[in-house]
């Protein structure tokens, strides 16, 4: 196996943890490249179940690498908090399992309240429906040049400059929110508090990649969220802040892109969405709930009910192209065991004219009708399926309608939770 890019192709939530497992149990680097905490990966291994937010899949395995790169954005307290819990189910994390990207910004407490301040003050239309863990007030800190990183944890000096240079910003703008100021002491206290939990794990992650590829080591790029959550590629202003797609893998944790290797875009056989914004095929009726509930579609990290509707081919075209996408992993088949029809969108209706993309303006989005192509469905159940011949007729004619329609080949099916219930296509 080459190096693998794992990138959700929908708006997160397609299953990703499941596949990520399966696949690092292959690899012997497993690194983050995008996100913070409000990533919800949830594994199944021998029965045991782990939720992870901010830690990289690998960390339930022995005797590999996992990395959290410079892409991400990182809550010192919950990552350790994640360490402990986990080390509590008997998982070994140490420095030498774990790396932690020096150049990686930190979420600091203040941006957590800025994130929850102003969903709360938002009107309608306005409002994100974010995770509320700072993710969004972290990355404008880091591209404003303010942030607080890894490495300024080691000295005393440079943590007060930087702590000062972000309270300058944020003093100024917590006012104009009517929140309190900062309480600057307990602030750099805090940080203090928490570095010696952190800094045995931070490091020149970049080079340690360089050196487990010089070494012929396999590496595993975790993407977290989906390709519509992309801050530039997604239903913008109803984005994550990162850049979610593929190419991110090698900004995010200092790789050139041609180490990247297969990109394998992770897709749920229907479509949720988890917070707000334009949702095509959106079902808000009885089958809606269905799906939902025969899907178990709640949040990992929030608990939030997530919105369900039919599979949409345009959407997840557009995404594999923006990702080079060469084979995708199609996951809970099974929850459409027993529909007696199913439905595919395969473009747009947008006055009067048809599209086979969703257009770039929110409220163009916001107006597309999705046009349907009808497939039967099946009865029979194709939960744990193991094999191609264990699946019924009509759920195969519907995967090999998606490939035809998305232009990407399955390479991966996904029939429960449990990690062997996976089948290799190709
Ligand atoms: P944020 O907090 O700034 O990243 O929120 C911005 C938007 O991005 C969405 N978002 C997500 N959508 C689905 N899954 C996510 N992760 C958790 C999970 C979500 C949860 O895997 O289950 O537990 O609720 C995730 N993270 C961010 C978010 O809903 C906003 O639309
Ligand atoms: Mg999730």
């Amino acid at each position: 196996m080459a190096n693998v890019v794992v990138v959700g192709a929908q708006w997160g939530d397609e299953g990703k943890g499941k596949i990520v497992d399966w696949l690092s149990a292959r690899a012997d680097v497993v690194v983050r490249f995008q996100g913070g905490h409000n990533a919800g990966h949830t594994l199944v291994v021998e029965g045991e179940v782990y939720k992870l937010h901010a830690l990289p899949s690998g960390v339930v395995r022995g005797g590999k690498l996992s990395v959290i790169g410079n892409g991400v954005v990182l809550d010192p307290w919950h990552l350790a908090e994640e360490v402990e819990g986990l080390r509590g189910q008997g998982v070994e994390i140490t420095p030498e399992t774990l790396m932690i990207a020096e150049n990686a910004v930190l979420i600091l407490p203040l941006h957590g309240e800025l994130d929850r301040a102003r969903e709360a003050q938002a009107g309608r239309g306005t409002k994100i429906g974010t995770t509320g863990r700072g993710i969004g007030p972290a990355y404008e800190d880091k591209v404003g040049r303010r942030a607080v990183r890894v490495a300024d944890l080691a000295d005393p000096a440079t943590l007060e400059a930087r702590v000062d240079r972000a309270l300058v910003h944020h003093d100024a703008l917590r006012r104009g929110l009517g929140l309190e100021a900062v309480d600057r002491a307990a602030l750099l206290a805090a940080l203090r508090d928490i570095a010696p939990k952190i800094l045995p794990f931070a490091g020149p992650a970049w080079h340690a990649l360089d050196e487990a590829r010089g070494a012929g080591r396999r590496v595993l790029f975790e993407g977290a969220q989906g390709a519509l959550l992309d801050v530039d590629w997604g239903t913008y202003p109803f984005v994550t802040s990162s850049n979610v797609v593929a190419g991110q893998a090698a900004a995010g944790s200092g790789v050139g892109p041609g180490a990247l290797g297969f990109v394998l875009g992770i897709v749920k056989a229907y479509t949720t969405r988890v917070g707000e914004g334009p949702f095509p095929t959106e079902l808000p009726g009885e089958t809606g709930e269905r799906l939902g509930t025969r899907g178990c579609e709640f949040g990992t990290t929030t608990g939030r009910k997530r919105r369900c509707g039919w599979f949409d081919a345009a959407l997840v075209r557009q995404t594999c192209t923006l990702s080079g996408v060469h084979g995708i992993a199609l996951t809970k088949l099974d929850v459409l065991d027993g529909f007696e029809r199913l439905r595919i969108c395969t473009g747009y209706e947008l006055d009067g004219r048809r599209l086979d993309h969703l257009p770039t303006a929110a409220d163009a989005q916001a107006r597309c009708a999705p046009l349907y192509e009808e497939m039967d469905g099946w009865s029979e159940s194709t939960e744990g399926a193991r094999s191609w011949a264990d699946l019924p007729a009509a759920a195969v004619k519907y995967v090999r309608r998606i490939e035809e329609l998305i232009g990407t080949p399955v390479a991966l099916l996904s029939t429960s939770p449990e990690r062997e219930d996976t089948i290799l296509v190709r």
